[in-house]
Formats: C-alpha cells, sequence, structure tokens
C-alpha cells in the first residue's frame, strides 16, 4: 500500500538536498522556453485551489518540455505590495512587512509541498528594495520621456480607506451606489494632485500590436473593446438665430440624412446658458443629475430630455433640426453632444419614440434598424463594407464643406499611478518649494521604517506625517518628498524581467545593462502566460504598456511580452466561486494532507480543459486518490522484467505514448490523464510487464505526479537519477498494429453494404473500393451518382438519380 504521507515528504527533501530544479541556463542549447504563471498576492490566507490549477499545468509543460530538450525558465515569485497588509499592520501596530514575509513563507512551502519544480533562488519580490530600485528606475524613464505627469484631476476618494481609488477598484452596488471593492466603502469624487501614466498614447500600439501575439480571439477582443477606439467624425452644425456652432462625435456619418434631433449631455455650453432664464430646464437638470451618468445611458433605461427651443441647420438639406438635452448622452465622452438617428441606433429610437420624433430610415440592409414598432433585425445582413465606404464618403465630403475633421476616440483613460498608502513603492521625486519637480537619481530610494502608517487623514499617504523622512536638504537648499506611493500594479508591469536578472546572491543585473539586454534577447518573449482571466484588461494592459516603452527606449528586444495565454478556468462550488463568506472553500493543504500532493495535482487537471470553469467533486478527489494506489500496486504486484515479446501490450503502449504525446502537445493534460489511465489497465491485462516500458510510462507520469513517480522509479525500477533529468520517451508507429475501419456505404442515405478497409484511407480510395462491392454495384446500375457525401473513417453517403 502506497503511503503518500511519507513518500511525499521523502521526496520534497530529496529533491531539495539534490537541488534538482535548480536553474540552469543551457548556455549551447538555442531551444527555450519561458513559462510564467500569474504570480501571486501573498495573502493570509494562504494557496486557494484555484492556484494549483495553472501551477500544476504549467508545471507538466516545463516537466515536459524539459524532457525534451529545451532550457527551461520557470520561475515563480511574490505580489507582495498591497492593501491587506497595510490593514493588518494598521491594526496590529506592526510593520507590513512582517507579515507579508510570514505569509510569503506560508506560500512557498505550500507550493514545495505540491513538488513544483520552482527553482526558489530565481524568485522574485516586489517589495525588495533590490526588485523596486528598478521599478522605479522604469517610473523615472517614463517621466523623463513625458509619460509621466502630476495632474489635477478628480478621484475615486474612499473616506473609509482614507484613499483614493483606480476606477477599476471601484464597483457599483445594487443600489446603483459607488462603492470600494475592498470593504464595499462609499466612494466620491474629489479633486487631488495625481501622477498620471500617459497609457493613452500607446493607445494604438496596445490594439493593433495584438496582431503578434498568440493570444485566445476571445482574450483580444476585451482587450481591444476595453481601449474602445473609434473612428469617427467631429461635424459642426449651425444653430439657428445663433452664432455659435454646435460640434457633434459621429462614427456613422452615413446617417447624416436620417437625424432627426441633436441631443447635448447636461453640462453642455447650450444647457449652462439657458439654464439661468428656464427654471423648468434648471428643474429637469437637477432631477437627472442625481441619477448616475452610467446608469441613464444603459439601453434598458428610459430616455429622457428638454426641448432647448433652439434648432441646429442641418449641414446637406438646411432642414430645422431640434436640439434637446438629454440624460443619455456622455459628458466627457467625443463633444458631449450627438446627432440623433432613431433609425439606426437604439438609444436615438427610445428618445424619439418617448418625444414623438420621426424616425427616417437612410440605410439599407443595415443588421439592425428601427422603426415605429421597433427593432427589425436583417438576417441578409452582408453590408458592413458597404457601409464603411459610404462612412467616408460622406466624410470627405463634410472635410470638403469644412465643417468638420476626421476624429479618433478612446474609451481608455490615462492611468492614474498613485496611491495615498505606504506599503507600495516610494516615488523618487522631491519638490522645491516652488513646486519644481525633481527626479532622485539615487535608487533605491527606499521606504523609511515605521510602524506608524495610519492615514494622514486629509487624503495625503501615511507618509505625509514622517516629517524626517519628508523633509530633505540637499546643498543647503530645502526639498520635500513625494509622498504617495505607486500602485500594486506596477511591480507586475516587468516581474517577468526581473526574474531573467536575478542572481544567486539575490541582486539583479542592471536592467538597462547591455548583460540584460542579451538575457533578454535569449529568453523574451515568454512562451507561455497561465493566469486568470480576470487579468484581462488591467495588468495584461499595463504591463504589455510599459514593455512597449522598455521597447522604445531599447531596453527589451521585441514589442510583446507574453507570446501565449491560456486563461485558466475557475474552480466552482455548487456553481459558484468559493468564497470565505460562502464557507465553500476548499483548502489544498486538507487535501495533501488526506490524499497526497500527486492526488491534488492530478485531480485538478483531470477535472476537465485547463480554460473551463468546473465543479470540484469530492468523488472526484477520492477516485483520482484510487488511481495513484492502483498505478502503484501494478508495480507492486506485477513482474516486470526486460524483454518481453506482448506484441498486443508493445502496440498500446506505442499507442500511448503517441496520444499521450499529441494531447500534452495540444495542452488537453485532462485527456493525457486518460491516456496513462487506458495504459494502466491494459497492463493489468497482462502478466508480465516489460520493464523498458514502464521506465518510460513513469517518466510520463512523473510529470503529472512526481511523487509517486520517483518512488516507483527507484524502489521498483531500481534507477538512482530523478525523472526530472529523463528524455521524453519515443514510440515507434510500426509497433502500433492498426485495426480496419468499418465503413458504412449509403445509397441515398440507405446503409446498402459495409467497407471494410484498412486504417489511413483517403476519401477517393473509400469510394473506388466501395463502388466495386457487389451489393452496391447493383443498386448503381444504370443511375448517376450526383453527390458524394464522406465523413473521414465514418460514413460514405453516395446520392443517385
Ligand atoms: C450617429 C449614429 C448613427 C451613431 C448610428 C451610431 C449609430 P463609439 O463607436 O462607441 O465611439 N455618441 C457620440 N458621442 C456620444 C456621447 N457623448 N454620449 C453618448 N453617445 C455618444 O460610438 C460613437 C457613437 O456614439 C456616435 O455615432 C454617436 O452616435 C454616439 F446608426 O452618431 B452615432
Amino acid at each position: 500500500m502506497y503511503n503518500h504521507n511519507l513518500n511525499d515528504k521523502k521526496w520534497i527533501e530529496y529533491w531539495k538536498s539534490n537541488k534538482t530544479y535548480k536553474f540552469v541556463d543551457e548556455k549551447n542549447n538555442n531551444k527555450k522556453m519561458y513559462i510564467l504563471d500569474m504570480f501571486p498576492y501573498p495573502s493570509g490566507s494562504g494557496l486557494h485551489v484555484g492556484h494549483p490549477k495553472g501551477y500544476t499545468f504549467t508545471d507538466v509543460i516545463s516537466r515536459y518540455k524539459k524532457m525534451n530538450g529545451y532550457n527551461i525558465l520557470h520561475p515563480m515569485g511574490w505580489d507582495a505590495f498591497g492593501l491587506p497588509a497595510e490593514q493588518y499592520a494598521l491594526e496590529n501596530k506592526k510593520h507590513p512587512s512582517e507579515f507579508t514575509n510570514k505569509n510569503i513563507e506560508k506560500f512557498k512551502n505550500q507550493l514545495i509541498s505540491l513538488g513544483y519544480c520552482y527553482d526558489f533562488e530565481k524568485e522574485v519580490n516586489t517589495t525588495d528594495p533590490q526588485f523596486y530600485r528598478w521599478t522605479q528606475w522604469i517610473f523615472v524613464q517614463l517621466y523623463k520621456k513625458g509619460l509621466a505627469e502630476i495632474k489635477d484631476i478628480d478621484v475615486n476618494w474612499c473616506e473609509a480607506l482614507g484613499t483614493v481609488l483606480a476606477d477599476e477598484e471601484v464597483l457599483t452596488d445594487s443600489k446603483g451606489n459607488k462603492v470600494s471593492e475592498r470593504g464595499k466603502h462609499p466612494v466620491i469624487k474629489k479633486p487631488m494632485k495625481q501622477w498620471v501614466l500617459k497609457i493613452t498614447k500607446y493607445a494604438d500600439k496596445l490594439i493593433d500590436e495584438l496582431e503578434l501575439t498568440d493570444w485566445p480571439i476571445g482574450l483580444k477582443n476585451i482587450q481591444t473593446n476595453w481601449i474602445g477606439r473609434s473612428f469617427g467624425i467631429n461635424i459642426n452644425l449651425k444653430i439657428e438665430n445663433d452664432n455659435r456652432d454646435i460640434k457633434v462625435f459621429t462614427s456613422r456619418s452615413d446617417t447624416i440624412f436620417g437625424v432627426t434631433f441633436i441631443g447635448v449631455s447636461i453640462d453642455h455650453y447650450l444647457v449652462k446658458d439657458l439654464i439661468k432664464s428656464d427654471n423648468n430646464l434648471k428643474n429637469f437638470i437637477d432631477k437627472i443629475a442625481s441619477i448616475k451618468e452610467y446608469e441613464r445611458n444603459k439601453i434598458e433605461n428610459e430616455k429622457n430630455g428638454y426641448f432647448l427651443n433652439k434648432y441646429a441647420i442641418h449641414p446637406f438639406t438646411n432642414k430645422k433640426i431640434p436640439i434637446y438635452v438629454t440624460d443619455y448622452v456622455l459628458s466627457n465622452y467625443g463633444n458631449g453632444a450627438i446627432m440623433g438617428v432613431p433609425a439606426h441606433d437604439e438609444r436615438d429610437f427610445l428618445f424619439a419614440k418617448k418625444y414623438k420624433l420621426p424616425i427616417i430610415k437612410v440605410i439599407e440592409n443595415e443588421n439592425e434598424c428601427y422603426c415605429g414598432d421597433g427593432k427589425h433585425i436583417n438576417s441578409d445582413f452582408i453590408n458592413g463594407l458597404n457601409i464603411a465606404m459610404a462612412i467616408e464618403q460622406v466624410n470627405e465630403k463634410i472635410i470638403a464643406a469644412k465643417i468638420g475633421n476626421k476624429q479618433v476616440n478612446y474609451k481608455l483613460k490615462d492611468w492614474l499611478f498613485s496611491r495615498q498608502r505606504y506599503w507600495g513603492e516610494p516615488f523618487p521625486v522631491l519638490f522645491d518649494d516652488n513646486g519644481n519637480i525633481i527626479i532622485e537619481e539615487n535608487l533605491p530610494l527606499t521606504l523609511p521604517n515605521t510602524n506608524n502608517i495610519s492615514p494622514s487623514g486629509d487624503g495625503q499617504s501615511p507618509l505625509a506625517n514622517l516629517s524626517s523622512w519628508v523633509n530633505v536638504e540637499i546643498g543647503g537648499k530645502k526639498y520635500k518628498r513625494e509622498t504617495n506611493t505607486m500602485p500594486q500594479w506596477a511591480g507586475s508591469c516587468w516581474y517577468f524581467l526581473g526574474y531573467i536578472l536575478k542572481k544567486d546572491d539575490g541582486t539583479y543585473i542592471p536592467l538597462n545593462s547591455s548583460e540584460a539586454f542579451e538575457l533578454f534577447k535569449k529568453w523574451m518573449p515568454v512562451d507561455l502566460y497561465v493566469g486568470g482571466q480576470e487579468h484581462a484588461v488591467l495588468h495584461l494592459l499595463y504591463s504589455r504598456f510599459w514593455y512597449k516603452f522598455l521597447y522604445d527606449i531599447e531596453i527589451v528586444p521585441n514589442k510583446e511580452p507574453f507570446q501565449k495565454i491560456i486563461n485558466q478556468g475557475m474552480i466552482l462550488r455548487n456553481g459558484e466561486k468559493m468564497s470565505k463568506s460562502k464557507g465553500n472553500v476548499v483548502n489544498p493543504d486538507d487535501i495533501v494532507k488526506d490524499y497526497g500532493a500527486d492526488t491534488l495535482r492530478l485531480y485538478e487537471l483531470f477535472m476537465g480543459p485547463i480554460s473551463a470553469s468546473l465543479e470540484w467533486m469530492d468523488d472526484g478527489v477520492f477516485g483520482i486518490y484510487k488511481w495513484v494506489q492502483r498505478v502503484y500496486r501494478l508495480f507492486e504486484t506485477k513482474e516486470i522484467i526486460e524483454n518481453v515479446n506482448n506484441v498486443e501490450l508493445t502496440s498500446k503502449y506505442n499507442e500511448f505514448l503517441k496520444n499521450v504525446t499529441q494531447k500534452i502537445e495540444d495542452y488537453d493534460l485532462n485527456l493525457a490523464i486518460s491516456e496513462m489511465m487506458i495504459f494502466i489497465n491494459e497492463c493489468y491485462k497482462a502478466d508480465k510487464l516489460d520493464i523498458n516500458q514502464m521506465h518510460n510510462f513513469i517518466k510520463v507520469l512523473s510529470c503529472f505526479a512526481p511523487f509517486v513517480a520517483e518512488e516507483i522509479n527507484f524502489s521498483f525500477l531500481k534507477n538512482k537519477e530523478s525523472l526530472f533529468f529523463s528524455s521524453w520517451p519515443k514510440y515507434d508507429e510500426t509497433k502500433i498494429i492498426k485495426k480496419d475501419l468499418n465503413i458504412p456505404i449509403q445509397i441515398n442515405g440507405k446503409i446498402r453494404d459495409i467497407l471494410i478497409s484498412p486504417n489511413n484511407i483517403t476519401e477517393d480510395q473509400v469510394y473506388q473500393l466501395a463502388v466495386k462491392l457487389p451489393k452496391i454495384a447493383q443498386h448503381l446500375e444504370g443511375k448517376t451518382i450526383v453527390k458524394k457525401i464522406y465523413v473521414k473513417d465514418k460514413i460514405l453517403n453516395l446520392i443517385v438519380k
């Protein structure tokens, strides 16, 4: 009987004392593979079962690729700045690093207990000054290139957390109020001086260069839509009895002859003017302003407006078009004003219906259009290109008439890059008495060591309380330090380069050295990056932005950091995400203790495809546990000797190797496990097993279940080297006994005979053989074959007249 508790411990110690997983850069090997996991935030609660799903996946691929002769980089590290540590420190009057380091130790031990082949001497920790010195350095370069600046902007202010939050950290609750993602505290808008990174300068590259990657199409679309590039035109319309123009933004100038009203946002300049003399208008605006803009803009919500008693003049027909203030036109998109085309835009349609405005259809064959009774879908829609051409023509007319200019708009906003927190990278920035910025070039600028990290209360960072740190004198002149810190996203923007630079003594090769550049040429881009889809727009967008910038300043040699990405699905319980509050969390430590690390590893991969979100099943875990026992028992009970001449089993063995290799290559690891199970069943049917074949099976198994595999390899097969250093076994196609195929032959849908044919037969060969079968020939007599329908290796249907 296999004792996983003893065995897990034994092999962890073996791998550790033999430094089995020590990273070795094979200098003369030009086949490289950089396999990366999204590094975790080391939270207090330790590893979640969601983590091993991705980490086991990349562990298998790394071992497999290594066995196939690749030079492998497969590191792990810690995204360790962040709010929970700060809050813990506040509550316990301790330094956040204490909490952070404790959690890192816990995480590391858990990862080691799962048998992952990380070399922890390569680990990076974003809170290590040796690491964040380079985070600060990149910031300085961004600043020098004009991509970082201080702005007075309306920020999301959370009184309870005493901090400003990024849009992504703010949620809308069920009542439509803005609340903090963490703690669900109210969030309001407040103007403040903040660092902003101009990611919008890279918007085009961030969209266009996605083409260079092999990401899943869904992920590319999420990024593209988030950036939200829209090609359109600004059109200036004259206003009747007014010497001002009104400027609208449209991406559909081809619908201009269908305009039946103009809509403006509630803080448009026309409104600001009229509101002084029109009390009803004022009441209307007050009422609307109390509802959040993005709520009003939703299709399903009622559309409201107020006629401003003014008319614009249509630029081509000279007709009068009424101007309304509306609740759904956004104030900070485009020009805060639209041309309303009810027949072709759903919001405009809903608005026009309510205010009884005409609905004029001007584009034929559009996929959707609107008229009196609502939406019409045109199933023959093939018109995308025609619409694009029509837009181009109208745009040209508008430009020729000097009443407009082309405009590209983006939904992406510049990146708010400061936080009022202690536990983050300090900005290497000083201000003189006149507010001039002086860059601190002597890096790292370390966080002052203090246990007093209470928020300053006035919106500034806790660092503002530390006057001895804040006030600096250089050459007799007085300066103050920037007291904000960088957001948690900063370190994760470049950590994958940090692994490459990390040396055994814990220091880093300088990011801007030629040595670093040579290493980046060797290792970048990351070949496979695995992590959750929740990072589709934030981390993956921010890190691409930094990487592109580093490319532009010649620090890295290529444009995209992550060649291939796989998003792992979630592990659910009763159809829901596991969470502490629901009490449905499975703790990986418990599974390891009760069933062993191999069981957890195999189970999480066997659950289904890596990208699918799947239900956790205790029975499934037990089933895998029994299978691990079954594999061990096979070696315990069967005679395993050299040169067993079992043709049938040798065929199964080669078929197994062929299939399992293909499944791993396709990243279908659940199916690869099935192949192992099938082969083990075949082995049980035989009396004697071939030692060579079984050794090769164990090599395959070791990628998935390294503990039991090493044990079998040493104890039963009497080998003396870790399977980690094996070569991937090759199969022999000629040893696979090819079974004949049975292909039913139909005539006009009725089966008339069955063709017994060899494997690997082509469509034409099937046809040639089929028509010679006597029963088929008989049915074909005097008929003409008008169509052949062939499903490969399955069926041939002949349609005859
Ligand atoms: C006329 C039209 C006809 C439009 C039609 C669309 C369809 P994207 O591509 O997302 O940028 N729009 C412009 N400014 C707006 C604002 N401040 N608030 C709300 N909507 C605004 O969308 C561009 C379209 O969004 C523009 O094209 C405009 O409506 C609307 F069949 O103009 B369109």
